[in-house]
């Protein structure tokens, strides 16, 4: 399996602070302890890119890298956290919102969804996010390593029929860092869209 090239850039609590660039950016969005760090560890196959969390909540801000001088990858900080407080909630709105809303560069969005428990209020206020605002997106259940194949294929079908009438969600993606099941997928997928959007820009 191939090692990554990877270079942390960026740490950004404010727009004015996201890396200016023309690399195709694919983002890392999902609830607090959901599995962020760990995928992108996974994907680039180093140990301690993007740090893990021994405690939930603690990453507040967008954490760019540059993959390869061909991608950036951005570690969105977690939301949903039930011991934050109603400010720092209310910061996370306004930077998520501001940084989806704002970032040309975007290409895909990978929303982290934990395969252990039900689809969160959080999760579906933050797809019908990307829904409106038209940014395609890949739901990567995480940790499931933890959850026998029965219960996950309930979950898939729990989430088709709520994506039934999303327009910009491209794939429901089983993820493991312990087994690395679904690394190659998500890579080849983030080849595609990096592809389209190279093309769409030498036109
Ligand atoms: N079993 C298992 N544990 C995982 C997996 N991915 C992450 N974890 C564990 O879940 C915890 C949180 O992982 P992180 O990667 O830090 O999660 P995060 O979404 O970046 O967390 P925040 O930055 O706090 O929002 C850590 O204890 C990880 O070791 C996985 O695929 N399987
Ligand atoms: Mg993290």
């Amino acid at each position: 399996m191939r090692v990554f090239d990877a270079e942390f850039i960026v740490g950004a609590n404010s727009p004015e602070k996201f890396p200016k660039t023309n690399l195709p950016e694919f983002a890392f969005s999902g609830r607090s302890n959901v599995g962020k760090s760990s995928l992108l560890n996974t994907i680039v196959l180093r140990k301690n890119l993007a740090q893990v969390s021994s405690k939930p909540g603690r990453t507040r801000q967008i954490n760019f890298y540059n993959i390869e001088n061909k991608y950036i990858f951005a570690d969105m900080p977690g939301f949903g956290y039930a011991s934050v407080s109603k400010e720092e909630r209310q910061t996370w709105v306004e930077l998520n919102t501001k940084y989806f809303k704002g970032r040309e560069n975007l290409v895909l969005v990978c929303l982290l969804v934990d395969s252990r428990i039900e689809p969160q209020k959080t999760d579906l206020a933050q797809i019908e996010l990307l829904e409106n605002l038209m940014k395609n997106y890949v739901i990567v259940l995480t940790k499931t390593d933890k959850v026998g194949e029965n219960s996950l294929k309930k979950l898939i079908k729990e989430y088709e029929f709520l994506l039934q009438y999303c327009n910009f969600v491209v794939e429901l993606l089983p993820f493991s860092a312990i087994t690395r099941r679904g690394r190659d997928e998500l890579i080849a997928i983030i080849k595609k869209f990096a592809e389209k959007w190279n093309q769409m820009k030498s036109k």
